[in-house]
C-alpha cells in the first residue's frame, strides 16, 4: 500500500465490518470465472462526509444512483456479471423503475378480492381465523389470516411482476452481487478491496465509476467527537482534499482492466478540459463527461488518442408525444421525465414542465444508459481483443 493510501485509510472511520461483504465478492468472482463471464464493477450514488465521530450531521451531494442502477440493468441483460457498489438507500436495479414512478410502496399493493375481502378463501369456513374489517383484526391480524389477503394491486400487477422477476432471475443465477457504502472513506476502502479482488479477471473486467465521490473530507483527528453544538454564531469547518485514488485504481488495484471514470461539471468548457486532464493524468481508457443541466440526455466519451464521441439518449414514442404537447414547435430536448422524480433536488426547477406531463408508463423508457452501455460493450470487446494475446 502506498503512503498516501495508508494515511487516508488511517484517517477515516469504517462504520461497519465489511468482511462478510468482501467474502460475497470473492464468491461472486469465483462464479464469474467458472462461467467465463465478463464482469462490470459499477459504483453508484453519492458519498457522505461525516462532521462528527458520533455522526449527526454530514455533507452530501445530489446523486440518487439512477445512472448506476440503470447501467446495472443493461449489463445484466447483456449477460455481464455485475458487482453493484452503491450508496446505502440509493436506487437499485429494476425496483428503481417502480420507485421513480411512485415512492410510496403501498401504491403497488391491493386486497385480494378472491378471498371475499376477509383474508380467507370463500370456501374456507374456519370462522375463528376470519379477517374481519374491525379495528382489532386490522391492526394485528394473524399471519395465517393475512397470508393471501394482501397482494400486488391490480393496476400495477404486470409492472411489479415484470421488474421483480428480472431482479429475481439475476439474483438467483448469481450474476448480480451488491455491496453498500455510505461515507467517502467506506467507498474508497471498498473500491480498493473489491477492484483488487476482481483484478484477476484482467481485460474481462470493466470498472465503471459513476458514483459522485466527495473531493473533500474531515480526517478523524480534525473531527468533533460529539454533535457540534450551536452557540448562536457561525460555524467554520475545514475540509481536507480526498487524495485522488484513480491513479492507484489504474496503476495498482486493477491495472489490466478497462477503467471508465465520470466527470460532472456545470460548465461545458471546463467539462472538456477536466476530461482531457483526467485522461492524461491517469492514462486510463475512458472518461465520460456530463453536464449537470442535461446529463440524462447526452454525455461525451473521451478516450486516449481518439476523437470525442457524443452519446445521446433516444426518445421513446411516448416522450416525443409528451414533448410535442408541451411545446409543439420544438423537436428535441426533453428535459424532464419520471426519472427526475427521486431525490434529485437539483431538478426541482424542471417541476413546472413536469406538471404538464403525464407520467410515463413504467418500463417503456429508453434511458441514455442503454446508449452508453451499447457503446461501452463495443469498446470493451475491442479492448479484450487487443489484450487477449
Ligand atoms: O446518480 P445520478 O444518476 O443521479 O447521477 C449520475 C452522475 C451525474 C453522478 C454520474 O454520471 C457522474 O458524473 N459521476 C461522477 C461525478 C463526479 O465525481 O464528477
Amino acid at each position: 500500500m502506498t503512503e498516501v493510501e495508508e494515511n487516508f485509510f488511517k484517517s477515516v472511520d469504517l462504520h461497519k465490518d465489511f468482511s462478510e461483504d468482501l467474502n460475497r465478492v470473492k464468491n461472486f468472482k469465483e462464479r464469474a470465472i467458472k462461467n467465463n463471464a465478463k464482469v462490470i464493477l459499477i459504483t453508484s450514488g453519492g458519498t457522505i462526509v461525516p462532521f462528527e465521530k458520533n455522526m449527526v450531521r454530514f455533507l452530501d451531494n445530489f446523486s440518487g444512483g439512477n445512472r448506476g442502477a440503470t447501467t446495472a440493468e443493461y449489463f445484466l441483460q447483456k449477460g455481464y456479471y455485475v458487482l453493484f457498489l452503491s450508496r446505502k438507500n440509493s436506487l437499485q436495479p429494476f425496483v428503481k423503475n417502480l420507485m421513480l414512478h411512485e415512492t410510496n410502496f403501498f401504491t403497488y399493493l391491493g386486497i385480494n378480492e378472491n378471498d371475499g375481502g376477509n383474508g380467507r378463501n370463500n370456501n374456507n369456513n374456519n370462522n375463528e381465523n376470519e379477517f374481519k374489517n374491525d379495528n382489532d383484526t386490522i391492526l394485528s391480524p394473524s399471519l395465517d389470516v393475512i397470508k393471501n389477503h394482501v397482494c400486488i394491486g391490480e393496476d400495477y400487477y404486470y409492472e411489479v411482476s415484470k421488474e421483480y422477476l428480472k431482479w429475481k432471475k439475476f439474483c438467483e443465477n448469481g450474476s448480480l452481487e451488491r455491496v453498500n457504502f455510505e461515507t467517502v472513506g467506506e467507498y474508497l476502502y471498498l473500491l480498493k478491496n473489491i477492484s483488487t479482488e476482481l483484478s484477476i479477471l484482467k481485460s474481462n473486467l470493466i470498472v465503471y465509476a459513476a458514483a459522485a465521490v466527495s473531493d473533500f473530507y474531515i480526517p478523524l483527528d480534525m473531527m468533533a467527537q460529539h454533535k457540534i453544538q450551536s452557540k448562536n454564531q457561525s460555524l467554520t469547518i475545514t475540509l481536507d482534499p480526498v487524495p485522488k485514488m484513480i491513479k492507484f485504481l489504474v496503476d495498482n488495484w486493477c491495472p489490466n482492466s478497462y477503467i471508465v471514470t465520470f466527470k460532472l461539471e456545470t460548465d461545458q468548457t471546463i467539462l472538456n478540459e477536466k476530461c482531457l486532464a483526467s485522461l492524461s493524468n491517469y492514462n486510463h481508457q475512458l472518461v465520460i463527461g456530463n453536464l449537470l443541466s442535461d446529463y440524462r440526455n447526452w454525455v461525451i466519451f473521451h478516450q486516449q488518442q481518439s476523437k470525442p464521441i457524443i452519446v445521446k439518449r433516444e426518445l421513446t414514442q411516448f416522450q416525443i408525444q409528451q414533448q410535442q404537447k408541451l411545446s409543439p414547435s420544438s423537436s428535441y430536448s426533453l428535459k424532464n421525465d419520471n426519472h427526475d422524480h427521486h431525490h434529485d433536488h437539483h431538478h426541482d426547477h424542471h417541476d413546472h414542465d413536469h406538471q404538464h406531463q403525464q407520467k410515463q408508463p413504467i418500463g417503456v423508457d429508453h434511458p441514455i444508459e442503454y446508449n452508453i452501455g451499447e457503446k461501452l460493450i463495443e469498446l470493451h470487446n475491442e479492448f479484450i481483443n487487443k489484450n487477449s494475446n
